[in-house]
C-alpha cells in the first residue's frame, strides 16, 4: 500500500508531521495522479467528446481522493500526524472555468461517464484566469483576476500541437490533460487547449486587458467582456480555437485506431454543449474535404457525428454571429456555412429556418439543428417548450432529433463529499449501494415516519449549518445564528432568476417587523451571485442587496430576527459549504425561462426544501416529491408565455394595485437607502422594475410571499419538518447523473460499455 508519507519523502524529504498543508496538498496531488494513472482504461471504438467552453470541475484533491477509495485511509494518516484533510484542501486553488450550472453540468458529467465505465473526454480551453474574481466595495461588485494555475498542480502538458489559422494570424496550440476519476472506475481525460504566448501580465485595473492582441489574450479569460465589437470578436477566436483543435485532435484519435474517415460516426460522436462549439460542425468538414473527402459526403459524416444540447430559451442568449465577423477572423469557414445555408434555403421554403438571416447574422443553434442528429433539451418542461413554441418549426421538420435528457448532478461531489456527515448516516440506514445507484435512496423512505432517525437528520442539518457558520465567519468575517432558518439563493446573478424578488421580500420583512410584526424564528437570508461585468442591471440587484445587508444588520430593532448575507465570491468551494447547511432552497426563477437548475438538485439530496416557482427541473422535484414536501407559487409557465405573446404584462399594474408591493418597490428609492447606496444604480432598478419588469418580478411577488410566510411557518413543526426533508433526499436519486448520462448513451451516443 503506496503511503503519504512515502510522497513527502520523496518531495520534501520530510514525515508528514514536519510538511505544511501546503507541501501536503503536493504530495497526495502526485499520490492521486499516480493512482489515477494505473486506472487509465484501454480505449474502447467508439468515443464520446464533450465539447464544451465551460468545465466548472471545482476543487479536485478530495474529490478524486474519493473516486480512487484512498479518501479513508489518507484521512486516518493524516489525523494520525495531527493534519487535517480539509486543512489542506483550503490551500488548493479552486479552477473557475465556468459561469454557473452548464459548465458545472458538463464537470458532472465527465465524472458520471468515468464513473459508468464509458469511452468518454472533455474537450474546451485553458483559460488562465477563468471567471473573474468577485470583490466587494461600497456595495458594489468589483472584478479582479482569478489565476489558478501554480506549476504543480492538476494539469499535464501533452506532446500534442496544431497551427490553427485566423486570417493571416497562425498561433500554436498546446495540450494540457487533467484527468477525470471515475468512481472506483476508469480515469478519462480532459483536453484544455491553449497557446504558449498568453500574458497574464497584461490585465491591468482588475480585469481590463488589451483585447485585440490575440497571441497574447485568447485564453487569459472566460467569456471576455463582450459588450464592445472588439470582445465579440475576441469570443470568436476562442471558439475557433477550441473546435479547430478538437476537430484535429478527435480526427487523429480516430486515425489511429484505425478509422478511414468516411465511418468516423463508428468512431466519434461530438456532444455539442451549447451553442459555444457548434463551429465544429463547418470546420470538421472543413478538414475532411481537405483530406479529399467531397462535400457531401463530408456534410453527411459530420451530420452523423455531432449531436446538440440546448440550455436556454432566453433569445438574448442564443448566439447569433455576424457573417463579416466570421470573414475577419475565419474567413475559411464562411464559404461552408454558406454552402450549409445555401441547402437549407433549397429544401424549405420558409426563410425562419434558414442558417444565414436577411441581416447576415449566422443562427448558430440552426447549424447545430440541421447539421446534427439528435437535438435535447435539459428537463422535460424545457424540451417541451422548445417543442412547441421556441424550435416549433424545427420540431415539425425533424420530430425524432427531439429528446429530453433531464440534467443531472454527481452524488460524489454533491453528498458523499460535500456533506460527510449526511452520507455516512445513509450509509447507516441503507448501506452503501447508493453510491453506485442512486436510486436506492428511496429505501430511505422507511424511515419516514422513525422520529429516532428524523431526530439523527436534524441534527446533521445542525452541524452542517454549524460549520457553516464558522466557515463564514473565518473566512468573510460574517456572523449568522445557527439556529435561524436558512433561506439560500446562490446561482448566476440574472433578472429572469429574479433575486430581486428575494430582496423585494427583504425589504417587506424589514417593514413588518419595523412596524411590531416580530417572527418566532430568526431567519437568514442568504444570497451568493456573480454578475456578469457588463449586465448593468444585474449590478444593481446585487448593490441593492449589499445595501439592504448594511441596513437589516447592523438595524437592532431587525437584526435579532433578520438577517441578510452576501457571499463574496460565489463559486464551487462555497456551494459545497452552503448546500448542506441550507433549510429552505429558493429557486425562484419566471417559470418557462430556467433551462432545468442544477442547484435545485444539489439542495434537495442534501435535506433542504424547495420554494420555487413551476419552471425547469422543479417541476419533476415537485411531482417526485409531492406538494406537502415542496412550496411552489408563482403563475405557470403557460400563462407567462401568454403574456409575451400577447404583451399584456404592466408591472405598474401590480405596483398601483397592491400596498405591499408598492411599499418595497418604493423603498428602493427611499431615504433609508439612498443614505446608504447610490442613487444612480438605486433609481435605475427602481425605474426597471416600474417600467419594464421584463421577467414579472411584480407578477409573482404577493404568491411569494405568501408562500414563503408558510414555509416558515411549517418550519416550526419540527418533526414534519424533518420529514420533508428526508422524503427529499429519499426521492433525488432521480437527479444523480449517472441517469442522465446512461440515458445519453442509451439514445445518443450508442457506446459499448
Ligand atoms: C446566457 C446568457 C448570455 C448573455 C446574456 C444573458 C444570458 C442568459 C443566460 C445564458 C445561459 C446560457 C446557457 C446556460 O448556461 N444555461 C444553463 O444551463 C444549465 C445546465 O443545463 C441549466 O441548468 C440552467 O437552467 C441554464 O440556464
Amino acid at each position: 500500500m503506496t503511503t503519504i508519507s512515502q510522497y513527502t519523502k520523496k518531495l520534501y524529504n520530510k514525515d508528514i508531521t514536519a510538511c505544511t498543508d501546503r507541501e501536503l496538498y503536493h504530495a497526495l496531488l502526485d499520490m492521486s495522479r499516480e493512482a489515477a494513472k494505473s486506472k487509465e482504461s484501454l480505449q474502447g471504438k467508439k468515443k464520446v467528446y464533450y465539447i464544451s467552453a465551460e468545465f466548472l470541475i471545482g476543487k479536485l484533491l478530495s474529490n478524486n481522493l474519493i473516486n480512487l477509495g484512498l479518501y479513508d485511509q489518507v484521512k486516518s494518516e493524516l489525523e494520525e500526524a495531527g493534519k487535517h484533510l480539509t486543512d489542506i484542501e483550503e490551500t488548493e486553488p479552486e479552477p473557475s472555468l465556468g459561469n454557473g450550472g452548464l459548465g458545472r453540468l458538463a464537470a458532472c458529467f465527465l465524472d458520471s461517464m468515468a464513473t459508468l465505465g464509458l469511452n468518454g473526454d472533455g474537450i474546451g480551453l485553458n483559460y488562465h484566469l477563468g471567471l473573474f474574481k468577485q470583490e466587494f466595495e461600497n456595495n458594489l461588485q468589483k472584478e479582479t483576476v482569478n489565476p489558478w494555475i501554480e506549476e504543480h498542480g492538476w494539469l499535464t502538458r501533452r506532446k500534442v500541437s496544431y497551427p490553427v489559422r485566423f486570417g493571416n494570424l497562425t498561433v500554436h496550440s498546446c495540450l494540457y490533460d487533467i484527468a477525470v476519476t471515475g468512481y472506483r472506475n476508469r480515469t478519462n481525460q480532459l483536453h484544455l487547449f491553449d497557446i504558449d504566448t498568453v500574458d497574464e501580465g497584461m490585465v491591468a485595473d482588475g480585469i481590463s486587458f488589451d483585447k485585440e492582441d490575440i497571441e497574447k489574450n485568447l485564453t487569459l479569460f472566460l467569456y471576455p467582456d463582450d459588450s464592445d465589437e472588439k470582445g465579440r470578436l475576441l469570443r470568436i477566436f476562442q471558439q475557433y480555437f477550441m473546435v479547430s483543435n478538437g476537430a484535429r485532435y478527435i480526427l487523429d484519435e480516430c486515425a489511429e485506431k484505425g478509422c478511414n474517415l468516411h465511418d468516423l460516426p463508428d468512431y466519434a460522436v461530438i456532444q455539442i454543449n451549447d451553442t459555444h462549439p457548434t463551429m465544429v460542425i463547418p470546420e470538421l468538414i472543413r478538414l475532411l474535404t481537405e483530406k479529399g473527402i467531397d462535400m457531401d459526403e463530408a456534410i453527411d459524416i459530420v451530420s452523423k457525428t455531432c449531436a446538440y444540447t440546448n440550455h436556454t430559451i432566453l433569445a438574448e442568449a442564443l448566439e447569433k454571429w455576424p457573417v463579416c465577423y466570421l470573414k475577419k477572423v475565419v474567413p475559411q469557414l464562411v464559404p461552408i456555412i454558406e454552402i450549409l445555408d445555401d441547402k437549407v434555403r433549397r429544401k424549405f421554403d420558409d426563410t425562419s429556418l434558414a442558417i444565414i438571416d436577411k441581416n447576415d447574422n449566422v443562427h448558430m443553434a440552426h447549424i447545430d439543428i440541421h447539421y446534427g442528429f439528435s437535438v435535447n433539451g435539459v428537463a422535460y418542461l424545457h424540451t417541451e417548450i422548445l417543442k412547441k413554441n421556441e424550435l416549433r418549426k424545427f420540431y415539425e421538420i425533424y420530430p425524432d432529433k427531439f429528446n429530453n435528457k433531464t440534467n443531472g448532478i454527481t452524488f460524489r461531489r454533491w453528498l458523499l463529499h460535500c456533506n460527510h456527515l449526511l452520507a455516512d448516516w445513509i450509509t447507516s440506514k441503507i448501506g452503501d449501494g447508493y453510491k453506485l445507484d442512486a436510486a436506492e435512496l428511496e429505501k430511505l423512505g422507511e424511515f419516514t415516519e422513525d422520529k429516532e432517525a428524523l431526530r439523527e437528520v436534524q441534527a446533521i442539518k445542525h452541524a452542517n449549518k454549524k460549520i457553516l457558520k464558522d466557515y463564514l465567519l473565518r473566512t468573510q468575517g460574517i456572523e449568522i445564528d445557527d439556529h435561524s432558518i436558512f433561506d439560500i439563493q446562490v446561482k448566476r446573478l440574472h433578472e429572469y432568476k429574479r433575486q430581486q424578488m428575494n430582496a423585494l421580500y427583504v425589504i417587506h420583512k424589514y417593514l413588518e417587523i419595523k412596524r411590531g410584526k416580530k417572527p418566532g424564528r430568526p431567519v437568514t437570508i442568504m444570497f451568493g451571485a456573480k454578475a456578469a461585468p457588463a449586465y448593468v442591471i444585474a449590478k444593481d440587484i446585487i448593490h441593492l442587496i449589499l445595501c439592504l445587508e448594511q441596513l437589516v444588520n447592523s438595524d437592532p430593532d431587525v437584526s435579532p430576527y433578520l438577517k441578510v448575507v452576501m457571499v463574496e465570491n460565489y463559486n464551487v468551494t462555497l456551494a459545497e459549504k452552503l448546500i448542506p447547511a441550507c433549510d429552505i432552497s429558493e429557486q425562484i426563477s419566471l417559470a418557462s425561462k430556467e433551462a432545468s437548475g442544477t442547484g435545485n438538485m444539489k439542495f434537495m439530496l442534501n435535506g433542504a426544501v424547495t420554494l420555487g416557482t413551476m419552471d425547469g427541473a422543479n417541476v419533476e422535484i415537485a411531482e417526485l416529491v409531492g406538494k406537502d414536501n415542496i412550496y411552489i407559487f408563482g403563475e405557470q409557465s403557460g400563462a407567462v408565455i401568454e403574456h409575451y405573446e400577447k404583451a399584456d404584462y404592466c408591472s405598474k399594474d401590480y405596483y398601483e394595485k397592491n400596498e405591499d408591493i408598492k411599499e418595497a418597490v418604493d423603498f428602493i428609492t427611499g431615504p433609508q437607502l439612498l443614505k446608504i447606496g447610490r442613487k444612480e444604480n438605486l433609481e435605475r432598478l427602481y425605474k426597471e422594475l416600474l417600467n419594464k419588469d421584463w421577467f414579472m418580478t411584480l407578477l409573482d411577488f404577493q404568491d411569494y410571499v405568501k408562500v414563503k410566510e408558510q414555509a416558515y411557518k411549517d418550519f416550526e413543526d419540527r418533526d414534519s419538518w424533518m420529514k420533508k426533508m428526508l422524503v427529499n433526499i429519499s426521492k433525488a436519486g432521480f437527479f444523480s447523473s449517472d441517469r442522465t448520462i446512461a440515458q445519453y448513451n442509451e439514445d445518443i451516443w450508442k457506446l459499448d460499455k
